[in-house]
């Protein structure tokens, strides 16, 4: 409960952070031209919050949050000149952290040192930014202190631009945490009245047109655009795609949400609660039965009673990864008997077609359906390019039992294959374990997803019904924009 209220708190003064800063035009729009040459339709001036220390107080308490939210452990903090400066120094005076100071330029008399301060080599640095657009100020402190022998495997940054800074970094082994997404500024400017529809729309266009990087090696954070775009519905229609995969588009397309909610919970009173409660708002839900403290098989079965009254399709994320025989078994029998109530089910390529062909020896004749997990939205995850590759193959060659994907991005042309991507909330970032967020925008718009799984960005939130609405409508509206755009 104590880190529900947190999370609220933390929201408001989010919230009340973006409108202090347009407030003292520390962002602004109109029409302004770049370093790169580009003309942006919004510009972020944070120098100027040094004339207010209120505020410089509140920013260095939430990068310093951020940090501590996501468990990065550090020695020590490092600000990229100059902006940045003052607020890592307020970070280390307040939180007792010994600070290092980059130089732009070396001296060119006494000890020509690059870095000021005590270095310890070895020591993991945590280095502050206010912006971040491509990531090429952090990496280039980066590169300096890691010259040094420090260690550095994350930034904390007040605004990430979305524009492929947090994709570079990452594919250089640097986390990036950022307090405020555009998404949400956009957010809450809009609400607040500050800006109209048609300029936050100007500025997401320019956002998405304008990504600095594709990245090499970490496929889920890659945008991946589509070149030809049917709706849902359209999807459904198509004479090859699998008959759940229609159902699940059509429900889709009926109740115009997109959302899946991952109801990790560990009572299955809660998880009736949830499914009921949400239920009307989303097309899947999914579980993780073996967290259940107290699963019977009557909670199977008010489940399945929940997804008919409200028509949504159950998913047990059991990631199977055996070889046939067992997923066989694993699948069918044992306490919780997972065919009899999940429509869908999951399982990873790793051990060849074998799992496929247990898993469907089972579920074929149920009208039920797999997904396979093509790639995983954690740190260092080892499914990526020839095995996503692969992955993408086996599915294509077993749409008799296949009907998607887990991924981040969209990573099959073919219409009838479904993408679900987890890994999202509305604040971007990661969870201290490994897990990391993209924003419902990101995942459907830009890297062309077809359905978000939410998790904790919903269940951590005290006003459960609200946040399932805010995410129903963030990913319906990011679908429809894929549509129009590509119109
Ligand atoms: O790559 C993956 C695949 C899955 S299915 N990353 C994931 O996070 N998941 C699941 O999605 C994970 O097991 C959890 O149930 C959910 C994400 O939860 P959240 O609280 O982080 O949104």
């Amino acid at each position: 409960m104590a880190a529900q209220i947190e999370m609220d708190d933390t929201n408001v003064s989010l919230d009340s952070l973006i409108l202090n800063l347009h407030d003292i035009q520390a962002v602004k729009f109109g029409t302004f031209k770049l370093k790169s040459g580009l003309t942006s339709p919004i510009y972020f001036d944070l120098r100027v919050i040094v004339s207010h220390p209120a505020l410089m107080n509140q920013v260095a308490n939430l990068l310093h949050k951020r940090a501590e939210d996501a468990g990065v452990e550090f020695d020590s903090v490092c600000g990229v000149p100059y902006t940045a400066l003052p607020l890592a120094t307020i970070i280390c005076s307040t939180k007792q952290y010994p600070m290092l100071i980059r130089r732009k330029e070396a001296k060119d008399y006494g000890t020509k040192r690059l870095i000021e301060g005590t270095i310890h080599p070895g020591d993991r640095c945590l280095i502050v930014e206010d912006v971040v657009t491509s990531g090429s100020s952090v990496l280039e402190t980066a590169e300096v202190l890691e010259k040094e022998g420090l260690k550095i495997t994350d930034a904390v940054v007040l605004m990430d631009r979305e524009q492929g800074g947090r994709a570079r970094l990452a594919d250089r082994g640097i986390t990036l945490h950022s307090v405020i997404s555009v998404s949400r500024l956009l957010d809450v400017l809009l609400k607040a009245g500050r800006i109209d529809t048609a300029t936050s729309q100007n500025v997401e266009r320019f956002i998405q047109e304008n990504n600095t990087y594709i990245s090499k090696t970490n496929d889920f954070s890659a945008p991946k655009k589509s070149c030809k775009e049917l709706s849902y519905g359209a999807r459904a229609a198509l004479p090859d795609t699998h008959p759940l995969a229609v159902r699940l588009l059509k429900i889709t397309e009926d109740k115009k949400t997109n959302l899946c909610v991952s109801a990790d919970v560990t009572r299955s009173e809660e998880l009736l609660e949830i499914a009921d409660a949400l239920g009307p708002l989303i097309c899947v839900l999914k579980t993780h039965v073996d967290i259940l403290q107290d699963f019977t098989a009557d909670v199977a079965s008010s489940l399945k009673e929940l997804a008919i009254k409200h028509n949504f399709l159950i998913f047990e994320d059991r990631k199977f990864a055996d070889i046939g025989s067992t997923v066989k078994h694993q699948y069918e029998g044992g306490l919780y008997r997972i065919s009899s109530w999940a429509h869908i089910i999951n399982a990873h390529a790793l051990p060849g077609p074998g799992v496929l062909q247990g898993l469907g020896a089972v579920g074929k004749p149920l009208g039920h359906g797999c997904l396979l997990i093509a790639q995983m939205s954690s740190q260092g995850s080892l499914a990526t390019g020839d095995y996503t590759q692969a992955v993408v193959k086996m599915a294509e060659d077993h749409t008799d039992f296949v009907f998607g994907f887990i991924s981040g991005s969209k990573i099959s042309e073919k219409p009838g294959l479904v993408h679900m991507t987890p890994g999202v909330q509305m604040l971007t970032g990661g969870d201290g374990l490994g897990q990391q967020y993209s924003s419902p925008e990101d995942v459907i718009c830009t890297k062309g997803s077809d359905i978000i799984i939410v998790g904790r960005g919903i269940l951590a939130s005290s006003d459960r019904l609200r946040a399932a609405e805010e995410y129903r409508t963030a990913g319906w509206q990011a679908y429809l924009k894929r549509l129009s755009q590509a119109s």
